[in-house]
């Protein structure tokens, strides 16, 4: 049995050298994830890319020629591949520079910290002058934005955010917008190792602490939590916190002492909740028609809160929607209103049911890492306008304070991340990717986006090389060696660039003369080096890939967030520019953006069912996260087949919702409105609210030839828009969309995406 590390947790296998033919969860996991039942079944699926390909087009005509998404592919070997892929490389940075090549990337790619996708291709494009990168991310594209200017960075307060133990010690009110999604806690970016959710709630509930889930889902709350379910609508959360915050301060039950000493700002954001600056008292009647939350519960959930040690936990999917900033930096105001800030058990918390890691006590130390070099274009784009800068190359568009100007894209390099997978309204984004010359990709499956590709080169999964890795604050550092041979052709990402970097001149800066292995040893040692302190010896390297994992050091006691900052806010102030928590942020509010002002506020979504224009289209659509899966990673694995219906991805309805359209349970249906439509498989539940179609993301794109905003498996970012969050973040907002679902009469299109694409010999 050798452990090896996913995203979605440790496992040990036992492997023929070729293949697994024994998966079980690693013996230190008490809750282990189903999710590992993807790995083995998917390995050697025909969709695994196993040799290079170019795309006909390309290859007959060059670089720009038409037909991508619809050539052909020519299998070619590794020597062809890679002279075109120099060839072209070559020719893109002569003729039009570095900053004509983006390499951003994005994407959650496996698990070792070595083999990490983006980070050896951001190092290979830095050896060759430097790409167009992206900021941010999907998760929380819109409040890594705002939280610097409100309560401080959020890469940091992501591993400070106070401990589960802690709250399961001292909490008694738990109020959780979003809910605390069992099965998002099953994963985390780089691994999870001891997942112990149900642990830590049982052990909350079974002290009295009581658990209130705002959400569309009533399973976003894992059973043991025994919640209370408030099911407003979606994307309704801002002014249900405003009617919370209403109630506090019109009672007198705010801690104003608190609000003074910590806070910048309450007085604007009071006048504007009191009706004084727009004549509209943000009060529990007002919420209740936009919520459909009735004004006595609003009002009775304010007063509990006051009366309990509260936490009030946001889920990162409220901010992954237009003016996602405004729940979030609300959740904080009310957080603040409460007084509890810096106290075991109340405050604020943002992802606890989004991450196993948010809410594990502070990692003490990093792990080794492979540097990416100095990147020395500064042009950038904030990752989800990919889209709109391959469509409107030289246009200008706000960021955050500032003007940006969209690049002219010629080469695009994907290496570890799926877009055909993570952005919205895909019809679109098939147009943008239209415009550059040439697009590269490396994945190990058949991806839609390696469809969309002029050449794709095969690359190894995690289990097929020697790596090693730990999740972002996960306390567990495992070797990973290599469970069996790399499938087909399959090569290394490191490998591959390696033999570009040969053929360009840049080997030395690349590789600085390692292999792999001697890399992975290498910057081990390195860490070593520095991190063996008497409190914590690390082994030798032989030591370290011989065992089952090293515990790394973390912080004791574990961490209540801004404690010192309530301790002294004068010593320990905050990273915001003012040093308080800014429930009024001047430096938004210079910005004058109307999507975004200076304090937070209720704004209804541009799709909103008041609107005329979208009555047609009564469903909101919950694009949530998958349970069967990571994104649309192993979509061809056994578990999240299993799921399937007929094939296609299941959408949930309503039992009401699903009587009144005539629907029966496993009916294959069309979800749709006015950007695309897609087919799923029934099931009706009423653990979902009425007037609410959940149909999660990841199922693999397959568009009907003849119209690529219609997926025929049941890809939900067909129909979801492809707007900003706001001109402050420019997030995405995949996780709002309004539909309507009809059953679907046709014959049912077969599935084209479990095989590889049409090859041309
Ligand atoms: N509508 C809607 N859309 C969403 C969301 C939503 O809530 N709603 N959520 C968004 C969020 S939060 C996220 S994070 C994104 C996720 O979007 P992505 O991170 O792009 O999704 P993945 O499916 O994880 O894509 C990773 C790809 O890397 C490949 N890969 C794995 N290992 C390797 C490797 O070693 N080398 C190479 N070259 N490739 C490898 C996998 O096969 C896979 O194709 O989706 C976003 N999209
Ligand atoms: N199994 C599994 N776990 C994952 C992932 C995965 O792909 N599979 N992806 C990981 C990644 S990359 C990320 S970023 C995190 C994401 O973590 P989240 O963003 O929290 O995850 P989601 O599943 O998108 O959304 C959680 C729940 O929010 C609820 N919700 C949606 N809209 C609203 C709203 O307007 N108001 C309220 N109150 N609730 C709403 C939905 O019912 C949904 O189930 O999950 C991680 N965990
Ligand atoms: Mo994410």
């Amino acid at each position: 049995m050798t452990t090896h590390l996913t995203h979605w947790g440790a496992f040990e296998a036992v492997s023929d050298g070729q293949r697994l033919t024994e998966v079980r969860a690693w013996r230190g996991d008490p809750e282990p994830t189903p999710l590992i039942g993807n790995i083995a079944s998917a390995q050697h699926h025909p969709t695994r890319i196993a040799q290079p390909h170019v795309r006909a087009g390309w290859l007959d005509h060059g670089p720009g020629a038409p037909g991508r998404g619809e050539d052909p592919f020519v299998p070619v070997t590794w020597e062809t591949a890679l002279d075109l892929m120099a060839g072209e490389l070559r020719r893109v940075y002569r003729t039009f520079g570095a900053e004509s090549v983006y390499g951003g990337s994005y994407g959650w790619a496996s698990a070792g910290r070595f083999h990490h996708a983006l980070s050896q291709l951001h190092r290979f494009l830095n050896c060759l002058g430097g790409f167009v990168h992206s900021v941010n991310d999907y998760s929380m594209g819109t409040c890594k934005v705002l939280m610097p200017y409100v309560l401080g960075d959020m890469n940091w307060l992501y591993s400070h955010f106070t401990a589960k133990s802690v709250i399961a010690e001292h909490t008694e009110l738990v109020v959780a917008f979003g809910g605390l999604s069992p099965k998002n806690q099953a994963v985390a970016p780089g691994g999870a190792s001891r997942h112990h959710r149900r642990e830590w709630i049982a052990t909350a509930q079974a002290r009295g602490c009581r658990f209130v889930s705002i959400s569309p889902l009533r399973d976003d709350m894992p059973t043991e939590a025994q919640a209370e379910w408030l099911a407003a609508r979606p994307g309704s959360d801002a002014a249900l916190m405003l009617a919370l915050a209403q109630v506090l301060d019109a009672e007198g039950l705010a801690d104003n002492a608190f609000l003074d000493r910590y806070t910048v700002g309450f007085d604007r954001f009071a006048a504007y909740m009191r009706g004084a600056s727009d004549g509209v008292v943000k009060d529990p009647a007002w919420a209740e028609s936009i919520t459909g939350v009735p004004a006595a519960r609003i009002r009775g959930l304010a007063r509990d809160m006051a009366g309990a040690r509260t936490l009030v936990t946001v889920s990162w999917s409220l901010q992954r929607a237009e003016y996602g900033e405004q729940p979030v930096w609300l959740g904080v105001v009310l957080a603040a209103m409460l007084g509890q800030i810096g106290l075991p058990g109340g405050g604020f918390g943002h992802g606890y049911g989004c991450s196993a890691t948010v809410g594990e006590p502070t990692r003490q130390l990093e792990v080794p890492r492979v540097a990416q070099g100095t990147n020395r274009v500064s042009t950038y784009i904030p990752v989800a306008r990919i889209a709109d800068m391959l469509l409107t190359p030289g246009a200008e568009y706000d960021y955050n304070g500032q003007r940006l100007t969209f690049p002219d894209i010629r080469l695009v390099y994907w290496c570890g991340g799926n877009p055909f997978h993570h952005h919205q309204d895909l019809a679109r984004l098939r147009r943008a990717f239209d415009h550059p010359d040439t697009v590269v990709v490396h994945d190990p499956f058949w991806t839609a986006t390696a469809r969309y590709a002029d050449i794709v080169l095969p690359a190894t999964m995690s289990i097929e090389r020697d790596d090693y890795g730990a999740g972002t604050n996960d306390r567990m550092f495992f070797a990973m060696p290599a469970l069996t041979e790399p499938a087909g052709q399959a090569r290394d990402d490191y490998t591959i660039f390696a033999d570009l970097a040969e053929r360009l001149g840049v080997a030395q800066a690349y590789t600085e003369g390692r292999t792999s292995g001697e890399w992975l040893r290498h910057l081990y040692e390195q860490w070593r080096a520095e991190h063996s302190t008497p409190g914590f010896v690390v082994p030798s390297y032989d030591e370290f890939w011989a065992g089952d994992g090293l515990e790394l050091p973390v912080v004791e006691p574990a961490q209540v967030l801004f404690a010192d900052f309530r301790a002294d806010p004068d010593v320990h102030p905050l990273t915001t520019p003012t040093g308080r928590i800014e429930i009024y942020s001047d430096t938004i509010a210079a910005y004058g953006y109307p999507d975004c002002p200076g304090h937070p506020v209720w704004l209804p979504p541009r799709e909103w069912p008041d609107d005329p224009a979208v009555q047609r289209f009564p469903l909101h659509l919950i694009a949530n996260q998958p349970k069967t899966k990571l994104h649309s990673q192993l979509d061809i694995g056994a578990y999240s087949r299993a799921a399937k219906i007929a094939g296609r991805e299941p959408v949930r309805l309503h039992p009401d919702d699903a009587t009144a359209r005539g629907l029966h349970e496993g009916q294959i249906v069309r979800i749709f409105n006015d950007r695309g439509s897609c087919l799923a498989g029934l099931v009706i539940d009423d653990a979902v609210c009425a007037g609410v179609a959940q149909l999660s993301t990841g199922a693999w794109y397959d568009p009907d030839p003849a119209d690529p905003s219609f997926c025929r498996h049941g890809n939900p970012n067909v129909l979801t828009a492809d707007r900003p969050s706001s001109s402050l973040s420019q997030g995405c907002t995949g996780h709002y969309a309004l539909v309507q679902i009809e059953p679907y009469g046709a014959n049912l299109p077969p599935l084209t995406v479990l095989d590889p694409p049409p090859t041309r010999p």
